[in-house]
């Protein structure tokens, strides 16, 4: 492993200490088996074991006002802030809401997917990071209970894989089928990210991810924050070469959601 910034430009994800102690920790673990014990479970959850969405009080989701609100959100969005400046990623404005992903012994496992939506736009080609999730898993995670798994280099390379997959959750990948070859292929390229609570895995929102299935006896629970970057230029970090299409592009390009990788993702 080369420092985090590397580590995210070049493989698209990296792992950290996010500096959240037990006591915190714990206090994760009994809100979100609260929230999930307290929710109705959506058939569409199969594979994501649950999608529930939280905003804070302080922090409030403008585009999500009516989310159920609650102060532990601000605490953990509150608490990342400075994680994030520390590494360089100070530029970088969370969603405000968490999203409680949790799979229960015995659940599926998560198809191959990216979320990144913007794929008309040439920024799709940036050399670094635009838009990012924060996962914090609250159990340790390893092959056996759910790991996430990841294709590094795959946010700005195209592979093979790309060509066969179905868009994430509401764009097909809730109906896909358990038997699907490339959705929950044992890619020869893919990584297991296995950790211990309290580290923090950051990925680029282009990077395929999966995740194995969990095959414990107990709940893996992580709670998934995106964060966008501020503006389309170069970070001043940037020491590398800015992509000529980036460099021409159009202030106001319309944003224009696309989850399909089209001529932005080169080999
Ligand atoms: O459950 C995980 O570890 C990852 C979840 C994820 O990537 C998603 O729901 O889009
Ligand atoms: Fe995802």
């Amino acid at each position: 492993m080369n420092d985090p910034w590397s580590d995210l430009c070049e493989g698209g994800f990296c792992i950290v200490d996010g500096g959240l102690g037990q006591a915190a920790l714990q206090e994760l673990r009994d809100w979100s088996d609260n929230v999930i014990a307290t929710t109705d479970h959506s058939e569409r959850w199969k594979y994501q074991g649950s999608d529930i969405w939280r905003a804070g009080k302080r922090n409030t989701s403008r585009r999500n006002p009516d989310l159920p609100q609650d102060e532990i959100v601000d605490r953990l969005i509150e608490h990342t802030g400075p994680v994030l400046e520390s590494l360089g990623l100070g530029d970088f404005r969370s969603q405000r809401y968490y999203q409680i992903i949790s799979k229960p012994p015995g659940a599926p496992a998560l198809y191959w997917h990216q979320d990144w939506a913007r794929w008309r736009d040439p920024i799709s080609l940036s050399p670094w990071p635009q838009q990012i999730f924060l996962n914090w898993y609250l159990t340790d995670t390893r092959p056996e209970n759910g790991c996430l798994r990841v294709i590094p280099g795959s946010h700005r390379h195209r592979m093979d894989i790309h060509e066969h997959l179905v868009p994430p959750h509401e764009g097909g990948g809730y109906s896909v089928s358990e038997t699907n070859q490339w959705m929950f292929f044992d890619h020869p390229d893919s990584v297991d990210v296995a950790v211990e609570p309290g580290q923090l895995v950051i990925a680029d929102a282009r990077l395929l991810h999966a995740t194995h299935p969990n095959e414990s006896t107990e709940r893996r629970t992580v709670l998934l924050c995106w964060y966008f970057r501020r503006g389309e230029s170069a970070p001043d970090r940037w020491r590398g070469q800015v992509p000529s299409e980036i460099g021409l592009r159009d202030p106001d390009t319309p944003v224009h959601f696309d989850r399909q990788p089209g001529e932005y993702l080169r080999p």
